[in-house]
């Protein structure tokens, strides 16, 4: 087939529902992406400036029109900075979510959070010890409250680097220091980028770049690291489980309601909702068969890894699961969440409802949740989309789901392995995994949806490499069946033996976008137990369809840790052949890794394998040409 909608997605749902959505006349991102071709080539390479009135301000590439913007500005500051906006905006965003959950974790220390609860407490226990509270004697309830002071300190800490560092190896940790770039408060860095970045600070791209690696640390190893965490103690750490995905997930006989955004404090309430036998009864009355909850883009993954509830889509699949006319409501919290989703709703029956303070989208009612309102609010809603059932139209549910393995949380995996990861470098060092890559982040029309990562996940597993997954990268695979047992026919005979023993799949769903964070931990666990360096270890990283601001600072702590990345979409950059060098080769010397840049992920998997032998050579362990 080759249609535009098969150019569009390789996705089968994806392709039939965008082509019901044109045949009504409906528009998609992928109608607007185009309606913007071309792209503006200042924007596309960084050289366009509107920090201040004085401008906006452009430079011309080709040197016969203005190399300075109004203030004196050549390209390479132009790029520094604009670059220095995008890692901020993305630590940000990740870390305000953490900020989110600690005031969660402090609400419920303090009972004024009904129907949330402290899951796991081993792990507030552990948590807490490295923050140095002790837990002798003490109830679950006042660690929490102590644990939540002293993460929401982290945030503004007066403190020299931030607590969580210290879970880097100790190499790192150094490499760090030297340079200047481990992290202290949270928001100080980004609030500092936005300082440097204002006309007439730091005028240096060099210095620019390097406080752009120190705020993405505070996102990794900061804020980041504390959503991952608090989510795991307020609503469980992952275990495996099976679930299904894509948009065939959606029931013709049932209440249909699909979260959507990044903050699983929302969605948990409205699981419990959704389980509730009065709302049941209520739904069964209307004349359904049950109250289906599904997620899309992350929350939906913080669903997936925690409750095994379905996932009906990631990021260019969010538009077209509302044309499936089956989505009674759908609930959002924050980030990703297109402005686009309540005009697509309305040509359909879907009840759209916003739940953040801090994000408020066209055609959509607001119904703020709080911590001590949330689960009142949640029955409320689920009342109402049980009240639209019977306003659907047309459904058409395109195809059968695919079933899906997720919950590989660090614990998980090291659970998995039989409490050590000895049996994962005893599997890397004799060759059978020859190594691991991250494959993380977004869909971009750029690229055809799933392509990216579907393709590279199957080049790097055919040749015995191990994917962990997260974000809309993880719902990418799943669709494509990567996440069952049977994907071992598509491994390698190495990756095949290891995870066939271990009942896993070759490609493991450790979460949602927060959760890359735990990506940095299971490879500090692997640098720890073989006294290396994470920049040591044969492993990548990943974001082969990556759009967002978050998903660049991913990349920048990525390298920042040691670990080399190999974007999709090229960032803003080309403007500044000086940056472009030292983000690909010249990091290396600093950091021990780069990017590299390669939008075809045929060849992405050659650089990566290439690299990962490389590694593998410098420890001394059997490689390979590739
Ligand atoms: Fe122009 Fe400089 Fe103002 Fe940017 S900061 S808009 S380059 S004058
Ligand atoms: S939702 S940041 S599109 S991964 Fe986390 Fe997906 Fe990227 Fe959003």
């Amino acid at each position: 087939m080759n249609d535009k909608y098969s150019s569009s997605t390789i996705t089968e749902d994806g392709r039939l529902l965008l082509k019901k959505m044109e045949r009504e006349g409906v528009e998609s991102v992928w109608d607007r992406f185009q309606a913007q071709l071309p792209n503006c080539g200042y924007c596309e390479m960084g050289l366009s400036c509107r920090i201040c009135v004085m401008g906006p301000c452009r430079i011309d590439p080709f040197g016969e029109g203005p190399q300075r913007g109004v203030c004196g500005a050549d390209a390479d500051i132009m790029v520094a900075r604009n670059l220095g906006r995008m890692i901020a905006a993305g630590a940000a965003s990740h870390s305000d979510h953490g900020r989110d959950l600690v005031e969660v974790l402090g609400k419920v220390a303090v009972n004024e959070a009904p129907g949330y609860q402290l899951r796991d407490v081993e792990k507030l226990k552990r948590v807490a010890a490295e923050f140095g509270i002790t837990a002798d004697g003490k109830k679950p309830n006042q660690i929490a409250a102590e644990l939540s002071d002293a993460m929401a300190e982290e945030y503004g800490t007066r403190k020299k680097e931030l607590t969580l560092v210290k879970r880097a190896p100790a190499k790192r940790q150094e490499i760090w220091r030297k340079l200047g770039v481990a992290p202290r408060g949270i928001d100080r860095e980004t609030s500092e980028m936005m300082h440097r970045t204002h006309m007439g600070v730091d005028n240096d791209w060099k210095s620019l770049l390097l406080h752009g690696i120190r705020n993405s640390l505070s996102d990794g190893w900061g804020g980041s690291m504390i959503a991952t965490e608090v989510s795991d103690i307020l609503f469980g750490t992952p275990k495996p489980g099976v679930t299904k995905v894509n948009a065939g997930v959606l029931k013709k006989d049932q209440v249909n309601i699909i979260v959507h955004g990044h903050n699983p404090v929302v969605s948990e309430m409205l699981l419990h909702a959704c389980q509730d036998p009065d709302l049941l009864k209520m739904a069964k009355d209307k004349g359904a068969n049950g109250i289906n909850l599904a997620g899309v883009c992350c929350t939906g993954n913080e669903l997936l890894m925690r409750a095994g509830i379905p996932m009906a889509g990631n990021h260019l699949t969010t538009e077209l699961v509302l044309a499936t006319g089956a989505v009674d409501m759908m609930v959002v919290d924050y980030q990703c969440i297109m402005p686009s989703l309540g005009t697509v709703a309305a040509c359909y029956h879907t009840k759209m409802v916003s739940t953040s303070d801090k994000a408020r989208f066209p055609g959509m009612e607001h119904q703020e949740f709080h911590p001590e309102n949330a689960a009142a609010k949640a029955k409320t809603l689920v009342k109402d989309a049980i009240a639209n059932f019977d306003r659907r139209g047309e459904v058409f549910i395109p195809v059968e789901s695919v079933e899906c393995m997720g919950g590989f949380s660090v614990e998980a995996i090291v659970g998995a392995l039989g409490g050590t990861p000895k049996p994962l470098i005893d599997a890397i060092a004799a060759g059978k995994i020859r190594g691991a890559v991250g494959i993380v982040g977004c869909n971009n029309p750029r690229i055809k949806q799933d392509y990216g990562h579907v393709t590279l996940t199957q080049r790097l597993i055919e040749n015995d490499i191990l994917v962990v997954d997260t974000g809309c990268a993880s719902v990418a695979t799943a669709k494509a069946g990567f996440k069952q047992s049977k994907a071992l026919e598509k491994a390698g005979p190495g990756l095949k033996e290891v995870c066939g023993a271990l009942g896993v799949p070759p490609v493991l769903h450790v979460g949602s976008c927060v959760d890359n964070v735990r990506i940095l931990v299971l490879a500090s666990a692997l640098a720890n137990a073989l006294g290396v360096d994470i920049s040591d270890l044969p492993i990548a990283g990943a974001a082969p369809e990556w759009y967002s601001e978050k998903a660049a600072t991913i990349g920048v702590y990525f390298v920042a840790s040691g670990v080399y990345t190999v974007l999709g979409p090229m960032p803003p950059i080309t403007g500044s052949m000086n940056i472009v060098k030292l983000l690909t080769e010249g990091l290396n010397d600093a950091v021990g890794a780069t990017f590299a840049v390669e939008a075809d992920p045929e060849k992405a998997a050659v650089l990566i394998r290439t690299h990962i032998e490389g590694k593998r050579k410098k420890l001394g362990l059997p490689h390979m040409q590739v």
